[in-house]
C-alpha cells in the first residue's frame, strides 16, 4: 500500500475523484503528497485518459484546515475538540431522542457521495435504518430526477437509465451540456475529435453559450438561453412534418405515436426556430441529418436543460427525438445500462413529502423543497439532519434560506473531510479520513455495452484523528442499540467456515429478524470484514451488490468473462472486484439487453405522456423575453470550466486559470454598460447581490452572462488567513424557482441585472 521501496519508483492505482468518470490513475506519492499523477492505461473506460484537474488532487489531499478530530458547537457558535467516544454517545442520544419524540421520519440524511465516494454512504443506510429514517436526498435531485421521472413513463421504472453509444455513434447531440470540460463520458476529448474530424459523422451541440464543444461542432443550434423546448419540439415537428420517423419501430416497439403525433403535426416550425432564435433552415437540416443516421444517434441532455425551465419536459422532447427515430437499443444509440448499485432507488411506491406533498422521484426529495419541508410548524416536519460528503449550504438554491433552515434544525451532524459552509451551521462536525486513506469505488457506472467498476485500495493509512464513513456508521449503529453480539453470533459462526455459506445463513437470519436485513451493510462488516483481506473490511457491503449484480445481469456477467452458476457467479466478481485494482469490466450486453431491462408490462415504450403533452401545449401562449424588466439578463449560475470541481478543491491555488471565477458576458452588454474586460460588474437577481470581475467574450451572446460553479468556498491559508474565493452562485438562486414535476432548479435561467461598479 504504501511506498516503502527505499526512493524507488512506485506507482499507485487509484481514481481521479473530481468528475462522475472517475478515470484511472497512478499516483507517485512523496510522503503524503500525491506527487506525481497519470493516466492509467489498464483502466478499461478510461484507458490512460485523464484532463488536467487530475494533476492537481494533492490540492484536495493535503488541503490545510483538514479535519482531524470530532467537533462539537457551543453556545456562541464556536466549536470545541472532542473525542470520538463522546462524538459518537452524545450524537447517537440526540438521535434517539429526536426519533422517540418526533419520529425517525423527522430525520433527513442528505449526500451519500460526491463525484467519486460511494462507497461509505453505502453503509449509512444501516445508521438510517437504526433511526427510522425515510426521506433522503442528493444532488441528483437538483438535476436528474426529472429525467429519471420520463424514464419511468416512458420505459415503467424511474431506474430504467439510459446512455448514449457516443464511440460507436454515427451521430452525437449534446444538448444543454459541454463534455469537453465536464466530460459524462469515457475519454471525453478523444471521442469528441473523432466525431468531429470524420465527414461521414455529425456532432450537434445545442446551446446558447458557443462553448469548447459547440466551437467543434458540425452544427451547433445557438439558443436563446431558455429556448430549448421550442427547438426541441421543432426538430420532432420536422421529424413527424417530413415523414421521417421509423415507423416499423413505432409499430413494433411503442404506443402512444398517434397522440404524439398529433400533438407535432399542430406546430409551427417556422414559429418555434423564431422562438428558439434559431434559424429554420437550420432546424430542418439536423432534423434530417438526425432522421438520416444509420450508424446510430446517441443523445446527452444536461445541466443547460435540467436546470432550466420546461425542465422535465425537455427530457421528454429529448427522448422522443431518438425513440421516433429508432434510436433505442442498437449500436451507437441510446441503451439501458447495468450497474452495480442502482443510480436510482428502484421498487419504492410514488410517495411525496411531509411537509409540502412534494413528488418525490426515486426515493429522492427534491433539493428546492428541503428548506420548506424544515421550516414549517407542521409536526412531521424535518427536525434532524444528516450530512455526509455534500455541502447543501452552498450547493442547494437560495443559500439564505437554506442556512436559515440549518438554524431551525434541532440537531444537524456533518461528516466531511473540510470544514465547509454546511460543517459550520452543524451541532456536530465528523472528521472523515480522505478518498485516498480508505477504499472507495464509484456508482457512477453508467456504460453500455461494456460497463465498468473499479474498487480503489487506500494510498495512504487515515490522518490521525480521521476514520472512515463504514468504521463511523458502524459505530453509530452500536452505540443507537441496534445490533447486539447475540444477533451476529450464528452470522460469526458461518462466516467462519468461507462466504459460501455466509448467504444462507445472513437470508435465514434476515428472515427472523428483519433488522438485520436493514442493517446489512454494517452486520457484513462486522461478519464478513474480518475475513477479508487485511485492511479491506470496508469492502464488505460490496459482496452484496456483487452478488445482486450478478443475478439481475447474470448474461452479461457471463459475457464480461466470469463462470460460474447461482451464487458462484457473484463470488467470482466479488473477487475480480478485490484484486483488479484498475478496475473490472463487469457486463458486457448485447442490444437485446435493453428490451429486457424495459419495466412496462407489454415491453413497449409509451410515448405519450398526458402531463407533459399539456404543457408542451401551453408553449405558444408563453410570453417572449424577460418576465420582469428590472431582471433583463439571463444568468447561467455554475457554468462548468477547466478550473472548477464543484466543492471538492476549497484551495484557490489549484485554480491556474480563471483564477477569479469571472462573470462571462458579451462585448456588446459590456459596451452599452460600460463595463470593461476585467473590471467589476454588481450583479443582482431577486435573492441577493454580488460583485464580480469581469470576462468579456464572444461566446455569449446579448443578454446571457455566466458564472463558475463551485466557488465562493471560505479557505485558511498556511498563515491562518481566511478569504472567500469567487462567488457562491446559490446567494443568487431562488428554491422557488423550479420545475412542477420534478422540482428540479433553474440554475442557469437565473433573472438578473448586471451593472458597472
Ligand atoms: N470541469 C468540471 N467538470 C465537471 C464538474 C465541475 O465542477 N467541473 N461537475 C460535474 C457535475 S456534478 C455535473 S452534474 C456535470 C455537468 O455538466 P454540464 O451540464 O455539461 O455543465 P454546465 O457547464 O453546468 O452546463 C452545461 C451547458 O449548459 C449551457 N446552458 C445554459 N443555459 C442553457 C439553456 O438555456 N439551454 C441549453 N441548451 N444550454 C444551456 C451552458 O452554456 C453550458 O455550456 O459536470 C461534471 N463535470
Ligand atoms: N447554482 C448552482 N448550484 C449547483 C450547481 C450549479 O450548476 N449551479 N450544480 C449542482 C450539482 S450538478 C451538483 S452535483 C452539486 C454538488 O454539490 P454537493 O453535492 O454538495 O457536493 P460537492 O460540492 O461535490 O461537495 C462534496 C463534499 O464532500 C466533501 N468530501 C470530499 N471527500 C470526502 C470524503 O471522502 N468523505 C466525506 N464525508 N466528505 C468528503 C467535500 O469536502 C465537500 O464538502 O451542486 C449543485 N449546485
Ligand atoms: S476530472 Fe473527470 S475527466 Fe478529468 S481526469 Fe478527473 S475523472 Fe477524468
Ligand atoms: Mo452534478
Amino acid at each position: 500500500m504504501i511506498d516503502t521501496e527505499g526512493g524507488a519508483r512506485t506507482w499507485h492505482k487509484t481514481a481521479c475523484i473530481l468528475c462522475s468518470q472517475n478515470c484511472g490513475i497512478e499516483v507517485e506519492l512523496e510522503g503524503r503528497h500525491l506527487a506525481k499523477i497519470r493516466g492509467d492505461k489498464a483502466h478499461p473506460a478510461s484507458q490512460g485518459y485523464a484532463c488536467e484537474k487530475a494533476q492537481r488532487l494533492d490540492y484536495y489531499q493535503n488541503a490545510s484546515g483538514r479535519l482531524t478530530s470530532p467537533l462539537r458547537r457551543r453556545a456562541d457558535g464556536t466549536f470545541e475538540e472532542i473525542d470520538w467516544d463522546t462524538a459518537i454517545r452524545e450524537i447517537a442520544a440526540k438521535l434517539a431522542h429526536v426519533r422517540d419524540t418526533h419520529g425517525g421520519d423527522t430525520i433527513f440524511y442528505y449526500g451519500g457521495g460526491g463525484q467519486g465516494n460511494h462507497l461509505g454512504g453505502a453503509y449509512s443506510r444501516a445508521t438510517r435504518a437504526a433511526l427510522g429514517s425515510i426521506y433522503s436526498s442528493n444532488a441528483l435531485a437538483q438535476e436528474k430526477t426529472g429525467e429519471f421521472w420520463v424514464d419511468g413513463q416512458l420505459y415503467g421504472k424511474p431506474r430504467c437509465h439510459t446512455s448514449g453509444d457516443f464511440e460507436h455513434a454515427e451521430v452525437a447531440l449534446f444538448i444543454g451540456k459541454n463534455p469537453w470540460q465536464s466530460h459524462g463520458l469515457p475519454r471525453a476529448r478523444v471521442v469528441l475529435k473523432e466525431l468531429a474530424g470524420d465527414p461521414a459523422r455529425a456532432l450537434i451541440v445545442i446551446d446558447p453559450r458557443r462553448t469548447e464543444t459547440a466551437a467543434m461542432a458540425d452544427h451547433h443550434l445557438q439558443v436563446r438561453p431558455g429556448g430549448d423546448p421550442f427547438v426541441l419540439a421543432a426538430l420532432l415537428a420536422v421529424l413527424v412534418q417530413e415523414d421521417l420517423v421509423d415507423h416499423d419501430f413505432l409499430r413494433d416497439r411503442t404506443t402512444g405515436f398517434e397522440t404524439i403525433k398529433e400533438a407535432l403535426v399542430a406546430i409551427s416550425i417556422a414559429d418555434y426556430a423564431a422562438r428558439a432564435g434559431v434559424p429554420e433552415a437550420q432546424v430542418r437540416e439536423v432534423a434530417r441529418r438526425i432522421a438520416r443516421a444509420k450508424g446510430g444517434v446517441a443523445t446527452y441532455e444536461d445541466l443547460g436543460v435540467q436546470q432550466a425551465p420546461h425542465s422535465t419536459l425537455n427530457s421528454y422532447l429529448e427522448k422522443l427525438l431518438y425513440l421516433v427515430t429508432g434510436n433505442f437499443a442498437k449500436r451507437g444509440a441510446m441503451n439501458i445500462h447495468s450497474h452495480i448499485a442502482p443510480l436510482v432507488g428502484g421498487s419504492a411506491k410514488d410517495y411525496t413529502t411531509p411537509v409540502g406533498g412534494h413528488r418525490i422521484i426515486g426515493g429522492m426529495v427534491p433539493c428546492n423543497v428541503i428548506a420548506d419541508e424544515i421550516l414549517s410548524d407542521h409536526p412531521k416536519r424535518f427536525r434532524a439532519m444528516l450530512v455526509e460528503s455534500a455541502n447543501p449550504a452552498h450547493s442547494l438554491a437560495e443559500s439564505a434560506r437554506m442556512r436559515a433552515a440549518f438554524e431551525a434544525l434541532e440537531l444537524t451532524v456533518v461528516i466531511d473531510v473540510a470544514m465547509t459552509e454546511t460543517a459550520r451551521l452543524a451541532d456536530y462536525v465528523l472528521p472523515a479520513a480522505s478518498q485516498f486513506e480508505k477504499w472507495e469505488a464509484t456508482f457512477f457506472n453508467l456504460e453500455f455495452p461494456n460497463n465498468v467498476f473499479q474498487l480503489r485500495a487506500p494510498l495512504l493509512p487515515p490522518l490521525e484523528g480521521t476514520l472512515g464513513e463504514p468504521e463511523i456508521h458502524r459505530r453509530l449503529v452500536r452505540a443507537l442499540g441496534a445490533l447486539r453480539d447475540e444477533d451476529l453470533t450464528e452470522l460469526h459462526a458461518a462466516a467462519a467456515t468461507g462466504r459460501a455459506a455466509l448467504a444462507p445463513a445472513f437470508f435465514a437470519a434476515s428472515a427472523r429478524n428483519p433488522m438485520l436485513g436493514k442493517l446489512a451493510p454494517v452486520v457484513l462488516l462486522e461478519v464478513l470484514g474480518p475475513t477479508l483481506p487485511p485492511g479491506a473490511a470496508a469492502t464488505a457491503a460490496l459482496w452484496g451488490a456483487a452478488h445482486l449484480c450478478a443475478m439481475s445481469f447474470a448474461a452479461s456477467v457471463k459475457r464480461a468473462g466470469f463462470d460460474g452458476v447461482g451464487p458462484a457467479l457473484g463470488e467470482q466478481l466479488f473477487d475480480a472486484m478485490l484484486s483488479e485494482r484498475s478496475g473490472v469490466t463487469f457486463t458486457i450486453d448485447d442490444y437485446e439487453e435493453t428490451w429486457r431491462r424495459i419495466e412496462t408490462k407489454d415491453k413497449r415504450i409509451r410515448l405519450a405522456v398526458p402531463e407533459l403533452l399539456g404543457e408542451l401545449a401551453t408553449l405558444p401562449a408563453e410570453p417572449a423575453g424577460p418576465s420582469d424588466l428590472a431582471f433583463p439578463f439571463v444568468l447561467s449560475a455554475g457554468e462548468r470550466r477547466s478550473s472548477t470541481a464543484n466543492t471538492i478543491f476549497r484551495d484557490p491555488a489549484w485554480r491556474k486559470k480563471d483564477a477569479a471565477g469571472a462573470l462571462r458576458m458579451s462585448p456588446i452588454d459590456a459596451a452599452r454598460l460600460g463595463i470593461v474586460d476585467g473590471g467589476r460588474a454588481r450583479v443582482t437577481t431577486k435573492a441577493g447581490s454580488v460583485i464580480a470581475t469581469v470576462e468579456l467574450t464572444e461566446t455569449l451572446q446579448a443578454g446571457h452572462a455566466s458564472l463558475p460553479n463551485g466557488l465562493g468556498v471560505d479557505y485558511a491559508d498556511a498563515s491562518g488567513n481566511t478569504a472567500v474565493h469567487g462567488i457562491a452562485p446559490n446567494e443568487l438562486t431562488s428554491s422557488g424557482d423550479r420545475d412542477w414535476i420534478a422540482g428540479t432548479p433553474w440554475h442557469k435561467h437565473v433573472p438578473a441585472r448586471i451593472e458597472a461598479v
